[in-house]
C-alpha cells in the first residue's frame, strides 16, 4: 500500500510509503487524493498528520516520470485538494521534503520537522521550475529574499534555519509521529491560520527585482531556470494567487522537456547510477575506518581533508620531520581558510586537526584500513613507497595511487598481496573537487573496487570505474582537446578567438587560460615522457613556448602576457609569432564562435567513443561525469556524449568528417560511426 491511514482518537495518520525517497508517482498522488477525500467525509476526524516511511520525507515529484505524459491526479490539484480540506493537514517532516514533496507540506496547514529534516524547491537544479504552487506560496509563507534565494539556487534549509524563516512551525526533538500528533491536537484549540492562497503574498523593496535579476543572472550565467523561478516569485509577489499559479504552471511545462532540463535530468540519474554500478553488485566493499596519506603536498593535504571532512582519522606521511610540518601546515591551511570563509567554525576546524597525526614513521600505518599515495609523480619514487608500504600495512588494508598518468600496474608490480591495491584518481583541490577516478588493476579484487565506491560515497564524490591508460577517462580527453586547440591556431584562429568560445559554450575558462593557471610545465613533462615511449604527441606551439620558459601564469607568461601581480590574460606578440611560423604550411581558415565550438567539442566526443569502445569507461554517462566534475563541462548541456546525442551523432560524424578532410581533426572512429547508425551510445562490451 503506498498511502495508509490510521487513527489516534481524533487525529488520522496519513502515512507515504513509497522507497526509495516517497516520490510522487501516480500511485501515492492517488493514493493522498482518496485520503483526503475519505478523511473529509469521516466525522470521526479532526485533524490529519501526513508522514512517510523510510529515511525521508517525499522527495519529490517522480522525476522519471518527466519524460513521459502526465496522469491525473495532477499534483498542483492535489496540493490544492490538501489546501481546501475540510480538516488541518500537518506536514511531519523527516529527511528532505524536496520539490513536489515540500509543496505538498505547503499545501498543509501546518509543517513540524524533526531537526536532522530539510526543506527545498531543488526544480532550478532540474532545469525546471516547481510545478505544483511552490513560488507561489513561498512567499505568502517567508519573505521574499528567502523565497528567491530558495527557488533560484534550489538550496535546501535545515529545519531550524526553515523554523526561522517561518517555513517550519515547530521542530520536534522526539517521536515524529507523536510529536506531530500531540501538536495537531494543541493547533485545535486555537484559531486555525488561513491557508496559504488566503494569504498575502510578502511585499518587495522597492529595487528589489532589479538587483534580484542581476545577482540570479551573473550566478545563472546561461542556466535558463533559475532567472524563470525568479519571474515566478515576482508573479506571485504581484498578481493574485490564480494568475501567479497559472504563470508558474506554465512555465514549468515549458521548461519541462527543454534542452536544458532533458540534460541536467539525464546527469541527475547519471550521478545517483554512478555510486552503484551493476558491475559490482551483490560485492560487500571491505570497510574503510581509518586512513592514511603519504606526501603532504597540495594533493596528499586535499586528499587527508576530504578523509578528514568524511570524519576518517587520518595519518599523514612525509620523508622527515621538517616535511611532515610543511604536510600539517597544509592541511592546516584548507581548514583555516574554509573557517575564514564561514564554510566550518574554528571549533570544528581544530577539531579537523586533532584527528591528524603527521608522522615519518611508516610503522605507524601498521593497523589502517586505507592508504593513499600521492607523491611525485615518479615512477621508482612510487614504486619504492608501495614496497614499503607491503611491507608495514595488514594483508587486508587497501593500498591505493593517486597517480594522474602513470601506469598503475607498473606501480603495483611486485607488491605482495596485489589484490589490494587500485588507483584512486582525484582531482585538484581534492577537498573540492567532486571526481574521483576508481582505476583497478588486472589483480584488484572486487572487494577493493568496492570500497573505492564506497570511499567516495562517504567523501561525498562522484565516482567513475576508468580503466589503465595514458590519462584514464579525463586527461586523455584533455589531452585530445588541447592538441585541438593548437590545430585551431595553426589554421587561423587566436588563443583569444578560441578560450572566448568556449566560455561562450559555458566552460568556466576556454582551453589557453586553463593551461596558463595551471602551468604549461606539466603536460610537456608527459610529453616528454610520451615521446621516450615512442609517441608522437602533437603540441608544437606549447612545446616551443616551454622551449623558452613560457610556463604560464607563474612564469609571467604563456598562451598570453601577463603584468605583474594581474591576472587578465592579455594577446601576446611573442605567441603570435610562433603561431604564424609553425602555421606557415596549414591551409587558412574563418572561425566562428560555433564552428570553433564544434570543432573542440566533437573531437571530444570522438576521444569518448574510443574510450567506450576500448572499454576504459564503460557507460556513455560516466565519461560526462567525468568532465563534468573534473573538468567543468557544462551541467546543463549534459556533458559531452549526451550533448552529443542531443545534437544528433549523424551531425558530429558529418561535422568530423568535415574537419579531417581539412586536416582539422581525426576522422571519426568505427564506433561513433555504428553509434551513429544505432542512433545512441550503447555501452562498452565487458
Ligand atoms: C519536482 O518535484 C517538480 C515539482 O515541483 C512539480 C511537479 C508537477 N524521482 O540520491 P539518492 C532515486 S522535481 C525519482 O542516492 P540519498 C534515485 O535515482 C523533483 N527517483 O539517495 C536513487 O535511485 P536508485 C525535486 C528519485 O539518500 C534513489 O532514489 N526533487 C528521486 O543520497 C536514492 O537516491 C529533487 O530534486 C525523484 N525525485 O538522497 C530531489 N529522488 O536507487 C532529488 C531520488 O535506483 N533527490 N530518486 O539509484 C535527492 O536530492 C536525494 O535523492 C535525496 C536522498 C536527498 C532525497
Amino acid at each position: 500500500m503506498t498511502v495508509s491511514i490510521e487513527h489516534q482518537g481524533e487525529v488520522a495518520i496519513v502515512t507515504v510509503d513509497n522507497p526509495p525517497v516517497n516520490a510522487l508517482s501516480q500511485a501515492v498522488r492517488q493514493g493522498l487524493l482518496d485520503a483526503v477525500e475519505a478523511l473529509d467525509a469521516d466525522p470521526s476526524v479532526k485533524a490529519v498528520v501526513l508522514t512517510c516511511v523510510g529515511r525521508t520525507f517525499i522527495a519529490g515529484a517522480d522525476v522519471g516520470e518527466f519524460g513521459k505524459p502526465p496522469m491525473p491526479p495532477h499534483l498542483p490539484d492535489l496540493v490544492a485538494r490538501i489546501e481546501r480540506a475540510a480538516k488541518p493537514w500537518v506536514a511531519a517532516i523527516l529527511g528532505s521534503a524536496l520539490g513536489g514533496g515540500f509543496e505538498v507540506a505547503l499545501g498543509c496547514r501546518f509543517r513540524v520537522a524533526v531537526p536532522s529534516a530539510s526543506v527545498g524547491l531543488p526544480e532550478a537544479r532540474l532545469g525546471i521550475v516547481p510545478g505544483a504552487g511552490g513560488t507561489v506560496r513561498l512567499p505568502r509563507l517567508t519573505c521574499v529574499e528567502t523565497a528567491v534565494d530558495m527557488v533560484t539556487t534550489g538550496r535546501p534549509l535545515g529545519a531550524r534555519k526553515a523554523a526561522e524563516a517561518g517555513l517550519i512551525d515547530a521542530v520536534i526533538e522526539d517521536d515524529l509521529v507523536a510529536g506531530s500528533v500531540a501538536f495537531a491536537r494543541a493547533a485545535l484549540d486555537r484559531p486555525l491560520p488561513d491557508a496559504l492562497r488566503d494569504r498575502p503574498a510578502a511585499a518587495a523593496a522597492v529595487g528589489f527585482w532589479e538587483s534580484a535579476a542581476k545577482t540570479v543572472a551573473a550566478r545563472a550565467k546561461r542556466e535558463e531556470a533559475p532567472l524563470r523561478a525568479l519571474a515566478c516569485v515576482r508573479r506571485a509577489a504581484e498578481a493574485d494567487f490564480e494568475a501567479a499559479i497559472a504563470f508558474e504552471r506554465e512555465t514549468f511545462l515549458a521548461l519541462r522537456g527543454s534542452a536544458q532540463a532533458v540534460a541536467l535530468r539525464h546527469v541527475f540519474f547519471a550521478e545517483r547510477a554512478a555510486t552503484r554500478p551493476p558491475e559490482l553488485a551483490g560485492v560487500t566493499p571491505r570497510t574503510i575506518r581509518s586512513a592514511a596519506v603519504i606526501g603532504g603536498g597540495t594533493m596528499g593535504a586535499g586528499i587527508a581533508a576530504a578523509m578528514r571532512d568524511a570524519g576518517l582519522p587520518v595519518i599523514l606521511i612525509e620523508r622527515d620531520d621538517g616535511a611532515v610540518e610543511r604536510g600539517l601546515a597544509n592541511l592546516r591551511a584548507i581548514f583555516d581558510g574554509a573557517a575564514k570563509r564561514g564554510r566550518m567554525s574554528s571549533d570544528v576546524a581544530t577539531e579537523r586537526m586533532a584527528g591528524v597525526t603527521g608522522t615519518a614513521d611508516y610503522a605507524a600505518l601498521a593497523d589502517v584500513d586505507l592508504v593513499i599515495e600521492a607523491v611525485f609523480e615518479d615512477l621508482e619514487v612510487k614504486r619504492e613507497v608501495f614496497r614499503r608500504l607491503a611491507a608495514v600495512c595488514r594483508g587486508d588494508a587497501i593500498l591505493a595511487t593517486n597517480t594522474s598518468y602513470l601506469d598503475p600496474e607498473r606501480i603495483a608490480e611486485g607488491i605482495s598481496r596485489p589484490e589490494r591495491f587500485l588507483g584512486l584518481h582525484f582531482f585538484s583541490p581534492a577537498h573540492v573537487m567532486k571526481l574521483l577516478e576508481i582505476v583497478p588493476t588486472r589483480a584488484s579484487a572486487p572487494e577493493v573496487v568496492a570500497a573505492g565506491f564506497a570511499l567516495a560515497r562517504m567523501l561525498n564524490k562522484i565516482p567513475v570505474h576508468a580503466g589503465i591508460c595514458d590519462g584514464f577517462i579525463g586527461n586523455r580527453i584533455l589531452k585530445v582537446t588541447r592538441a585541438q586547440a593548437e590545430r585551431l591556431l595553426l589554421s587561423g584562429a587566436t588563443p583569444a578567438d578560441v578560450d572566448a568560445a568556449m566560455r561562450a559554450f559555458g566552460l568556466p575558462m576556454g582551453p589557453f587560460e586553463a593551461q596558463d593557471l595551471g602551468g604549461l610545465d606539466i603536460a610537456a613533462f608527459q610529453r616528454k615522457a610520451a615521446r621516450t615511449r615512442g609517441e608522437t604527441p602533437f603540441a608544437p606551439i606549447a612545446d616551443r613556448l616551454c622551449a623558452i620558459q613560457r610556463f604560464g601564469q607563474k612564469s609571467g607568461g604563456g598562451w598570453y602576457d601577463y603584468e605583474p601581480d594581474d591576472r587578465t590574460p592579455r594577446p601576446s606578440e611573442t605567441v603570435a609569432a610562433i603561431i604564424t611560423e609553425e602555421g606557415k604550411d596549414w591551409p587558412r581558415r574563418d572561425w566562428d564562435e560555433a564552428t570553433i565550438i564544434d570543432s573542440i567539442v566533437w573531437p571530444m566526443v570522438n576521444e569518448g567513443a574510443r574510450i567506450l569502445e576500448d572499454g576504459t569507461a564503460l557507460r556513455a554517462s560516466d565519461i560526462d561525469l567525468v568532465k563534468i566534475h573534473g573538468y567543468g563541462f557544462p551541467r546543463w548541456r549534459g556533458g559531452p556524449m549526451h550533448y552529443a546525442q542531443a545534437n544528433g551523432l549523424d551531425k558530429v560524424v558529418e561535422a568530423l568528417s568535415t574537419f579531417a578532410g581539412g586536416g582539422l581533426a581525426d576522422p571519426p572512429c568505427d564506433f561513433l560511426l555504428q553509434a551513429a547508425l544505432r542512433g545512441g551510445f550503447s555501452d562498452a562490451p565487458r
